[in-house]
């Protein structure tokens, strides 16, 4: 089997592949490991020209390479938080109204592409099969392909791909879908993502795509697929499971006094409908008085990008909304959010999932929401908790189980909350077992499995 090269804008430590952090690292890595390889991307550190220059860094555990290169400030400020996270990201979660463009940025995303390029072909051998990740990435294969790289080169988009009207607020859209049409197969969470694609293609490109994801565009040929990503639900249960007798856990059901618990655990970012989601709480408790000093909601949510400026707003909206809250319901003994802003062990995650009733996960957009499929994972068959979830997260298409919102419909969320509060366990297990079977079908094994099979029958027909 030909060797395979991952390509991600940030690379798992080899520490992170053994499970400590999320499953994505530990999936990509056991299809490393299979056939040997390499894992290229930032290392997360702003460092010199100097140092950068002489990247990558190298460090091998058995088969395969972890390669890295620092990046310098500027190449930082335009590559990663201008134009990925200050452009691509808001407009592909359809937030026009966040998106900055700057041309400047826009060169530095290329250049950076370019220059990470030119630093993987020399540990590149001739047959690698190489798969790039996300939004970070999507000139990558273009920079190649202008060195002369023939190999085969798939790209999997980790979050939505917008509708044309959506894409076309991006000033250099059509460059960007020439560079995506560079790729071998290109992979998408959901068949709305792959049909927004296509539609950009036909109508915007003037070229061909049929619905079996042969692309014709930009004179290359192509492949789109639908890969849903997921999780290993048995490893997802075993560690909630294990941690539910660790004293962390254990301190938090005593300090809950017998309280029903609500979980919510999102990176901070806009996108993820977290004030929406404390108005529906909020709202739950106005219309609900017999449950105030009943439930608390958890609110696990760590601080991402918070250079950026919309980042720092959001942070202070939720501050805002969180204290306002909290103002109007606490009681001397009783706080109804606790919001918690810094990250835990992945295991207290999920046996604090295990504990609660519900696990509320209401992005405004999502490419697919792992914290969905973790939730579901983590129950205890016995005495399932109940997903209210997002309908515009990807995960919705799969979990027909969940009680599914509109994010902003903040009455539905509080109607929602109170009926899944009130769910008969037989409706619970009904539910989650529906979830479960989608769990098993899209794991993150078959995600995986079906992308590098796609991409390895790349020259074989
Ligand atoms: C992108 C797309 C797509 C969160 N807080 C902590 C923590 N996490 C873990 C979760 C989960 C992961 O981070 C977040 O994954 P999501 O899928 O929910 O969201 P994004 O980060 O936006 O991911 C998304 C995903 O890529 C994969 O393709 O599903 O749509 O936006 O695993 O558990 N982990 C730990 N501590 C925390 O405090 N250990």
């Amino acid at each position: 089997m030909s060797r395979l090269v991952v390509v991600s804008n940030r690379v798992a430590t080899p520490t992170e592949t053994k499970g400590s952090a999320g499953g994505l690292a530990v999936g990509v890595f056991g299809a490393l490991k299979d056939s040997g390889g390499v894992w290229f991307g930032w290392s997360g550190d702003v460092v010199s020209e100097t140092v950068a220059n002489q990247g990558p860094s190298l460090e091998q555990d058995g088969a395969v390479t972890f390669a890295t290169v620092g990046l310098p400030k500027k190449d930082y400020d335009q590559y990663y938080r201008g134009f990925s996270n200050a452009m691509l990201w808001p407009v592909f979660h359809y937030r026009n109204d966040l998106a900055v463009y700057d041309r400047d940025e826009y060169a530095g995303y290329r250049r950076v592409n370019s220059w990470l390029a030119h630093k993987l072909i020399k540990l590149l051998q001739p047959d690698d099969v190489i798969w790039v990740h996300d939004y970070h990435l999507i000139p990558f294969a273009e920079a190649l392909r202008s060195e002369g790289i023939t190999n085969r080169i798939g790209f999997f988009l980790h979050i939505p791909f917008p509708s044309p009207q959506i894409l076309l607020n991006i000033p250099p859209h059509e460059e960007l879908v020439r560079s995506l049409c560079c790729y071998d197969v290109v992979g998408f969470q959901t068949e709305g993502d792959q049909i927004a694609f296509h539609d950009y293609i036909v109508r915007h490109a003037h070229g061909k795509a049929t619905s079996d994801g042969q692309v014709e565009a930009f004179g290359r040929k192509l492949k789109t697929g639908v890969y849903r990503i997921g999780v290993f639900p048995d490893e997802i249960a075993e560690q909630a499971e294990r941690g539910e007798a660790r004293q962390d856990v254990m301190d938090l059901k005593q300090s809950l006094e017998g309280r029903k618990l609500i979980m919510s655990v999102d990176r901070l970012d806009y996108s993820k409908g977290l004030v929406e989601r404390f108005r529906a709480f909020e709202h739950f408790l106005e219309k609900s008085p017999e449950w105030r000093g009943n439930v608390t909601l958890v609110q696990i949510a760590p601080p991402t990008r918070s250079d950026v400026e919309t980042y720092q707003q959001i942070r202070q909206n939720l501050e805002y909304e969180a204290g306002r809250i909290n103002g109007r319901f606490s009681g001397l003994d009783y706080t109804p959010i606790r919001y918690l802003n810094q990250r835990y062990d992945r295991w207290k995650l999920m046996s604090l999932f295990r504990e609660s009733q519900i696990g509320l996960v209401t992005p405004l957009r999502d490419g697919m929401n792992l914290v969905a499929k973790e939730y579901v994972a983590a129950q205890n068959p016995d005495d399932p908790g109940v997903l209210v979830l997002s309908q515009f997260a990807g995960a919705a298409g799969e979990l027909s189980g969940a009680v599914m919102v509109n994010p902003h419909d903040v009455v539905g969320m509080s109607d929602a909350l109170a009926r899944s509060l009130a769910m008969p366990l037989a409706e619970r297990q009904q539910r989650y077992e529906a979830n479960m079977a989608a769990l098993r079908k899209y794991d993150l094994g078959v995600w995986r499995d079906n992308f590098l099979a796609d991409l390895r029958d790349v020259r074989r027909k």
